[in-house]
């Protein structure tokens, strides 16, 4: 997946050179990163809500991919966040599926991608994106803090994802305010709370705490709520289910 993702942005970069995505940003108001941690740590449990028609584990998720609606399904129900796949071969996303939902909801959005390098954060910014995802286990511990760094002075709010007790401390160490852990094994794709259970007490209180995958209803929610998770990513159930506002609320 990383060598994939190494390979499709360069082919990115050269059609749109950084320069040209760093005029588009100049015109662009500066989101404030700090609301969206803000945002995430406000008492209760905040859903972020994915918009994917497919995925490694399941294949494809859903035929029917009217993503705009679902993403407003999901801004109605005032979500904390919008999540959304940018990645094309294994999830079937695109930035520009990003892009249009950016101009047409009012929560942040976070795109949902294997950040690599500096050229993905000008882009997502460029595409309205108020939120990236880093992920620990493909970056060096100074690759990590580079990218937050630049992702702050971009106005972008990261989700830094860990999936031990190594990567977490490597994510506290990098700087990182919110932090993200996937309940999903990524060698054999099952799931399970022990992850989140296990290491919500090594993150400080001041950093928003998130739970990825395998959300699958309301009984799950409140279990993370009472181990003092602040955020939920929920992407399959949500993209199944035919009451998406209802669910979250
Ligand atoms: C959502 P689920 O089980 O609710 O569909 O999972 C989300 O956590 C998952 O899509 C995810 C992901 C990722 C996708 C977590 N980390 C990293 C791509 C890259």
């Amino acid at each position: 997946l990383v060598a994939a993702t190494k390979k499709r942005i360069e082919a990115e970069q050269r059609a749109i050179p950084l320069t040209t995505l760093q005029q588009t940003i100049a015109k662009m108001p500066k989101p404030d990163p700090s609301l969206v941690y803000q945002r995430f740590l406000r008492p209760g449990i905040h859903v972020i809500g994915e918009v994917k028609q497919a995925s490694p584990s399941k294949g494809q998720i859903v035929d029917h991919f009217p993503y705009l609606e679902i993403a407003k399904d999901y801004d109605n129900a005032n979500v904390g966040a919008i999540s959304v796949l940018t990645e094309p071969d294994y999830f079937k996303g695109k930035l520009a599926y990003l892009k249009t939902i950016a101009q047409n909801v009012s929560v942040p959005v976070l795109r949902k991608d294997f950040t690599i390098n500096s050229y993905m954060l000008y882009q997502a910014r460029a595409a309205g994106a108020q939120i990236v995802l880093l992920i620990v286990a493909i970056l060096t511990p100074d690759q990590l803090k580079a990218l937050l760094n630049l992702a702050d002075q971009l106005g972008l709010a990261a989700i830094v994802e860990a999936h031990d007790e190594t990567e977490v401390k490597t994510a506290i160490n990098a700087g990182a305010q919110m932090i993200g852990v996937n309940n999903r094994n990524l060698k054999n794709f099952t799931v399970s709370f022990e992850n989140s259970i296990k290491l919500r007490p090594l993150v400080p209180k001041s950093i928003a705490f998130i739970a990825e995958s395998g959300v699958k209803n309301q009984a799950d929610i409140k279990e993370l709520h009472r181990i003092g998770v602040n955020g939920v990513l929920i992407g399959e159930t949500l993209m199944e289910s035919n009451d998406r506002e209802q669910f979250i609320r």
